[in-house]
C-alpha cells in the first residue's frame, strides 16, 4: 500500500469533484468555518462568499434557525424509511412547496440533489405520456450549453461538451435546441437581451423533423447558470411555452439555481412570467446545509398516475433518502428564514444596485460582456491568446488572495452572493473584482 495514502493529512485519497486535483493539491484553498457572508480560511483569513457556496447558501452561512432545526431534528427523528412509510415533516414541506410554487404545480417529489431532480422529472415525463396511452412520446429535448447535473439523463439533455464527450453514447432519442448566447447582438445588456426570441422556433424545426407525437418533454434552465449566466431573450420562454402547449409536449424548467429567491422571486418561472409543467430544484431548498432536491409537478401530470388498483405503486421511482427528516427540517427552516427575513424581496430590491455595480466594470481591461439578473452577475473576459480559461482563473485566484470567492467557467466570472448581502458588501465584492481584473 502507498504510504502516502495512509498519512492522515495526505491529500491524495480525496478525488475532488470538478477540480484540477493536482494543481489544487499543490496550492490548496481550504476553509475551516463560515458565517453570514464570509468564510474563514484554515490560515485565519476572512473571504467574502461571492457565490453563495455553489449557488446554494441563499440565506448566508450558519443561518441560526436552520442549523438549530437540523440539530433538533437529528436527535428527535434521524431517519425514516421513505417507501411505504412517512413522517409529518415531509408532508408539511410538500405542502409548503406546493403553496410556494406557481400555478397548479401542486405535487412534490423529493430527491437529494439537482442531478436527481432532473432524472426524476425526465422519468416522470416519460411515464406520464405512457400512462396517458401516448407511448410514442419518448424523445427528450434539451438545449446547447444547458446544465442539468451529471447523471446520464442530465448529461444527455445537457449541452456542455466536456460533461458529455468522455461518457459514451448517452441516452438515445435526445435532441437539442440551439443556445441563446449571442454577444454580438446582446453584449452589455442589463437584464433580458432584446435579440434571440426567434431561437424558440428551433423547437418547431425539431417537431417538423421528429413529429410532435414522438416528443415527451423539453427541459431548459430559465436562466442558464453553469454555462456562464445566459439569459433568456425577451419573449423566448413565452414562445417555448406556446409551442410545447400546442403540441402536447411537457415543459420542464430546471430551476436548481434560479429557485428560492436567486432572481428576487420564489422561482424563475415567477420572475419570467412563464408557467412550466414541472420545476426541478435543489440547492437553496435547504440553504445548502443538507443535500436535498424537490421536483414540483402539475396536478395534471400527478393525477394521470393515480389510476389503477389502489394497492399498486404508481411510480416505480424514489431514493433511500427521499424526504429525509433532517433534510426536511432544514428545508422548512430555510423557507421560514426566507419568508421572515424577506430575502426574496430583498434580492429584488437590490437587483438594480447590483446591476449598476456590475456595470461599473465596463471598460476595465479585457471585459467583453457583462450580464445580470436578480442577484446573479457574470463578467465575460477576452481569453488570453492560446490559453482559454486562464484569464478568468487567474482573476479568480487574485480575488481569492484579496478576500473574495468567485466562480469561473471558461473565461466568464460568475457571482451569486447570498441574498443577505448589504450594499457596502456589494461594493466590496465588485471592488475586489475590479482590482483583480487590473492586476
Ligand atoms: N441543474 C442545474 C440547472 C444546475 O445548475 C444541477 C442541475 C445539478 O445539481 P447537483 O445538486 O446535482 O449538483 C445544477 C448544479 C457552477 C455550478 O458553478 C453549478 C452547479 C453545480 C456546481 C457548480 O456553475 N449546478
Amino acid at each position: 500500500m502507498d504510504n502516502q495514502l495512509k498519512r492522515p493529512n495526505a491529500m491524495d485519497a480525496y478525488w475532488m469533484p470538478f477540480t484540477a486535483n493536482r494543481q489544487f493539491k499543490q496550492t490548496p484553498r481550504m476553509v475551516a468555518a463560515a458565517e453570514g457572508m464570509y468564510y474563514t480560511t484554515t490560515d485565519g483569513r476572512k473571504v467574502m462568499d461571492g457565490t453563495a457556496g455553489l449557488w446554494c447558501v441563499n440565506a448566508g452561512h450558519a443561518a441560526r434557525r436552520i442549523t438549530e432545526a437540523v440539530q433538533k431534528q437529528v436527535i428527535e427523528l434521524d431517519y425514516a424509511p421513505a417507501f411505504q412509510m412517512g413522517h409529518p415533516k415531509a408532508f408539511e414541506l410538500a405542502n409548503r412547496l406546493a403553496e410556494l410554487a406557481p400555478g397548479d404545480l401542486n405535487h412534490v417529489f423529493f430527491t437529494n440533489s439537482g442531478s436527481e431532480s432532473v432524472e426524476t422529472a425526465l422519468k416522470i415525463a416519460l411515464a406520464y405520456h405512457k400512462a396517458k396511452g401516448e407511448q410514442g412520446r419518448t424523445r427528450l429535448i434539451g438545449r446547447e450549453k444547458g446544465y442539468h447535473g451529471v447523471n446520464f439523463g442530465g448529461i444527455s439533455v445537457g449541452g456542455l461538451v466536456n460533461n458529455r464527450r468522455h461518457f459514451g453514447s448517452l441516452l438515445t432519442g435526445v435532441d437539442h435546441l440551439r443556445h441563446t448566447h449571442d454577444p454580438e447582438r446582446n453584449a452589455f445588456t442589463k437584464g433580458q437581451p432584446e435579440h434571440g426570441a426567434e431561437l424558440a422556433e428551433d423547437l418547431v424545426r425539431l417537431i417538423d423533423l421528429h413529429g410532435a407525437e414522438t416528443i415527451a418533454a423539453v427541459i431548459v434552465e430559465p436562466m442558464a447558470g453553469s454555462a456562464g449566466v445566459i439569459l433568456p431573450p425577451k419573449g423566448y420562454l413565452q414562445r417555448l411555452r406556446e409551442i410545447t402547449r400546442e403540441h402536447g409536449i411537457l415543459l420542464i424548467f430546471d430551476e436548481v439555481i434560479t429557485a428560492y429567491g436567486r432572481l428576487g422571486r420564489a422561482f424563475g418561472a415567477d420572475y419570467y412570467g412563464v408557467e412550466p409543467d414541472m420545476i426541478t430544484t435543489a440547492k437553496g431548498l435547504t440553504n445548502g446545509v443538507i443535500p436535498m432536491g424537490a421536483v414540483m409537478v402539475s396536478s395534471e401530470i400527478h393525477d394521470a398516475f393515480m389510476t389503477g388498483p389502489e394497492h399498486m405503486i404508481e411510480l416505480f421511482h424514489g431514493y433511500t433518502y427521499s424526504g429525509n427528516p433532517v433534510a426536511c427540517a432544514a428545508a422548512l427552516a430555510a423557507l421560514d428564514t426566507y419568508r421572515e427575513e424577506e430575502l426574496f424581496e430583498r434580492a429584488a430590491s437590490l437587483e438594480e444596485y447590483w446591476a449598476d455595480a456590475l456595470f461599473s466594470l465596463k471598460g476595465l481591461p479585457h471585459v467583453k460582456d457583462i450580464r445580470c439578473a436578480g442577484l446573479v452577475g457574470a463578467v465575460e473576459l477576452e481569453p488570453v491568446a492560446g490559453g482559454p480559461t486562464k484569464r478568468a482563473f487567474d482573476t479568480y485566484l487574485r480575488a481569492w488572495d484579496k478576500g473574495a470567492h468567485l466562480r469561473t467557467t471558461g473565461d466568464i466570472i460568475a457571482m451569486s452572493p447570498p441574498l443577505i448581502i448589504e450594499k457596502r458588501e456589494i461594493d466590496e465584492l465588485i471592488g475586489i473584482l475590479a482590482e483583480s481584473l487590473i492586476a
